[in-house]
């Protein structure tokens, strides 16, 4: 982490700044007039700007010190709440994400075979006129339905989908059902909303059922997880592998994959047999509590260790320590929860825990109000009626799967499959679907038969690889992009240099690409800070007038009251009557996962603190050699194949194989070996990336949990031999 950068530090900056503020020759136009406007950066052109990291999805408050008219060092913001001052390792080489010698500069088109990799440089104009018109020839031909979309979550996709729904196509694969589809859901069967906040002042007793907090990182969780434990929480983490969470906790539970919801059934039988719910609680504010009571009879301690591997004794003691701690515990739920089929029974366990303790309005509180309410809106026309079914079966096959977040592995399979019709094109913006799909081959194959491919990004990813038209977004260092709402704030994103090369912002781009589309009424702003200047109208002032401290604070929004909840009961849905409406268990039930014969593992993905996704391994600061990934196997597992440390080994599942080497390691199960997602890229355009390990999604297996959509990441099973 930086070193800390006070409040008074900056101020004195800027100071500094306002008093000398002619600028210097070296400045790029765009800075050089947020500096003239604002006093950033000295005669010299040197100085801090501030605006938000995006090498992650929190987009924490950056300083960036500028010199020459080059960013030198990023720096955490002191006034922004997720990161305090500090930024993860991550953050810090965002440099690299900017100075990537790969970065893809100018448009570019495909001239050689698909895949080849041979591009030609192109102008904006030719470009984005060869998407346009290939979208439009589609449309024509073979209805709009039949363009793909897709993006993962970021700050201009609001803007993205105004070209997918104002073209008229309702097939948009995000990465939700990859990633929390099963919390999503489970959290609106019981609560009514997709997520609650936690408030972790509160906590004494925390159950980590898979969240590695310390290197799957939240930032303010993150620091609060650290803060309570240095404050004598107790934290129980269950997880197949000792990771670093595991190590910072108080307990570890190395739990078989796949028997969360015996374990968490097992905790609830103990709750209600001895009494030890929070039973005023439970009669004031839940829901069917006595169906639950009715059902768990056979989910003894003793019946869940002999599927989770976990003693008896232990669940009853920590079922007894949870309801001791009451309402200062909490069951946490996860975030990418999308492991086996059964995952979404876990979490609904893991609510109906929470409900038993009644830690609602102490360490569970509803999500903070968005405030975005508070933010001018850019008009735009209602979207064109959509009558074709969606290619993903929401909601047709999968009733329960909100339209928002779709299930993005069964539209890729629609559309292989022509069910119920085929695709011809994809425009894929800020997103790598060749990496972050399960059965990368399907994807691979999908793409052979597509019409036209146009990808969005900074670097030429794998996905861009194979697509036939690159467009090149300016990075989060070069551009403006909607606001971004935080608690009570808004923060800006302003560049701190000028874009290189012909890149544009993601606000131009789709304005542009609109335009051409013939939907231009979705895209009323004349510019990235128009669009901004809109949106803080209602707050009186313009981006100008934040420039200098990145944010503007929002009007105080209405408290919300703690204890309601937007089901059809207004209660905490224990037993849960949509659910039995749509023919799925009502209350929470063991649901047995496939198992591994003698000779296979269960295939392990999670994320490493010093990666985001599938998105940062080209990133020169980040590869490191000691970071090259190898295949986590326990000793016992490894010495009965002959393997060792380092060799190289062929893992085999139903859908595909690869050659890695091995980390002989105690840190995981016999029965599991793990492996960091988002490396083994195709793509030869990422050079420093490419050739390094193999992917985890050439051997996964399409499942997708019937209630909730999600992707079952952990249900793939595996053999691995000595290659
Ligand atoms: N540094 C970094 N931080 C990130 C991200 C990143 O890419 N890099 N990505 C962000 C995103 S998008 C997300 S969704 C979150 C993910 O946050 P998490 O869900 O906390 O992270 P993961 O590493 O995906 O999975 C967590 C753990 O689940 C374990 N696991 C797998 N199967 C099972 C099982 O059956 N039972 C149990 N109990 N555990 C199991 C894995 O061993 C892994 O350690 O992280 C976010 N933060
Ligand atoms: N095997 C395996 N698969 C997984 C997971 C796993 O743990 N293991 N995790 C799942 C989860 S939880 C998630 S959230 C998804 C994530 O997977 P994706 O949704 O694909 O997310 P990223 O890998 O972050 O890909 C983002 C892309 O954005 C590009 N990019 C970065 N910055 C910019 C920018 O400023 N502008 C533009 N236009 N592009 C930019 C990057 O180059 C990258 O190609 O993967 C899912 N798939
Ligand atoms: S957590 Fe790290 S990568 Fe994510 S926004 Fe914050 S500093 Fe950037
Ligand atoms: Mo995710």
């Amino acid at each position: 982490m930086t070193k800390t950068f006070t409040r008074r530090d900056f101020l004195k900056l800027s100071g500094a700044a306002a008093a000398a503020y002619a600028v210097g020759q070296f400045i790029p136009p765009l800075v050089a007039r947020a500096a003239r406007d604002n006093g950033l950066i000295d005669q010299n052109g040197d100085g801090y700007i501030p605006t938000m990291c995006e090498m992650c999805v929190w987009r924490c408050g950056v300083l960036a010190k500028v010199k020459d008219g080059k960013v030198v060092k990023l720096e955490g913001n002191p006034e922004h709440p997720n990161s305090r001052g500090k930024l993860c390792a991550r953050g810090q080489s965002g440099l690299m994400n900017t100075y990537d010698p790969d970065r893809v500069l100018t448009p570019l088109i495909r001239v050689g075979k698909r895949g080849e990799g041979k591009f030609r440089q192109a102008s904006w104009d030719e470009a984005l006129g060869v998407v346009a018109s290939k979208m439009l020839d589609i449309k024509q031909k073979y209805g709009p339905e039949t363009m793909l979309f897709s993006s993962t979550h970021n700050i201009s996709q609001p803007v993205f989908e105004n070209i997918l729904y104002g073209f008229g196509s309702p097939n948009y694969g995000t990465q939700r059902s990859l990633c929390f589809n099963a919390m999503i859901v489970a959290n609106l069967m019981t609560y009514g909303m997709e997520e609650p906040g936690r408030d972790y002042s509160q906590i004494k007793y925390l159950i980590l059922t898979g969240r590695n907090l310390t290197e799957a990182i939240s930032t303010s969780e993150t620091s609060a997880l650290m803060d309570i434990i240095a404050q004598g929480a107790k934290v129980v983490t269950i997880d197949p592998r000792f990771t670093k969470t595991a190590s910072k906790s108080t307990e570890w539970l190395p739990i078989k994959p796949g028997t969360d919801s015996a374990f968490h059934l097992a905790m609830i039988n103990v709750i209600i047999t001895e009494n030890l719910y929070n039973k005023n609680f439970v009669d004031t504010y839940t829901s069917g509590f006595d169906k639950l009571a009715a059902s768990i009879n056979n989910y003894t301690p003793d019946w869940a260790e002999k599927i989770t591997g976990i003693p008896a004794a232990t669940i009853a003691r920590i079922a007894h320590e949870f309801c001791a701690a009451g309402p200062s515990a909490l069951a946490h739920n996860g975030w990418r929860t999308s492991n086996f089929l059964n995952s979404f029974q876990t979490q609904r366990a893991i609510t109906i825990l929470n409900a038993l303790v009644g830690n609602w309005g102490v360490t569970l509180h509803p999500a903070a109000g968005e405030g975005a309410g508070a933010l001018g809106s850019i008009p735009q026309p209602a979207y064109p009626r959509v009558t074709a079914p969606r290619l993903d079966g929401v909601p047709w096959k999968y009733p329960f799967v909100p339209l928002k977040l779709g299930i993005f592995q069964e539209m890729r399979d629609g559309a292989l499959k022509g069910d119920p019709y085929e695709a011809h094109g994809w425009l894929i913006s800020r997103q790598n679907p060749v990496l972050d799909l399960p059965d990368r081959a399907k994807t691979l194959e999908l793409f052979g038969k597509l019409d036209f491919i146009a990808t969005i990004d900074i670097i030429m990813n794998d996905t861009s690889w194979f697509s036939d038209v690159v467009l090149p977004e300016a990075s989060y260092l070069e551009r403006y992009d909607p606001l971004n709402l935080v608690g009570d704030k808004v923060f800006l994103r302003q560049p701190v240099i000028e874009p290189q090369g012909d890149a544009k912002s993601a606000l131009w781009i789709f304005k542009e690409l609109g335009n051409r589309l013939g939907i231009g009424d979705y895209f009323q702003y004349a510019d990235e800070k128009d669009y901004i200047n809109q949106q803080l109208k209602p707050l009186g002032v313009n981006v100008d007038q934040i420039a200098m401290h990145g944010y503007a604070a929002l009007p105080a929004g209405e408290a919300k009251s703690e204890l309601q909840w937007s089901t059809p009961s207004g209660k905490i849905e224990i037993f849960s009557t949509t659910l039995q409406k749509g023919g799925f268990a009502a209350v929470p039930e063991w649901q047995e996962p496939p198992q591994p014969t003698e000779d296979e593992f269960y295939l392990i993905s999670g994320k490493v603190g010093q990666q985001t996704q599938m998105g940062t391994q080209n990133n020169k600061l980040l590869h490191k050699y000691e970071d090259s990934p190898r295949i986590w196997m326990h000793p016992d597992a490894a010495s009965k194949r002959g393997i060792r440390d380092w060799d190289l080994v062929a893992v085999t599942s139903q859908a595909g194989n690869i050659t890695v080497p091995v980390w002989v390691t105690p840190s995981i199960r016999p029965d599991c070996v793990y492996m960091t997602p988002g490396y083994g890229h195709l793509s030869k355009g990422l050079r420093t990336g490419y050739g390094v390990g193999a992917s985890d999604s050439v051997l996964h297996v399409t499942y997708t949990d019937p209630v909730s959509g999600s992707q079952a990441l952990t249900q793939t099973l595996v053999t691995v031999k000595k290659a």
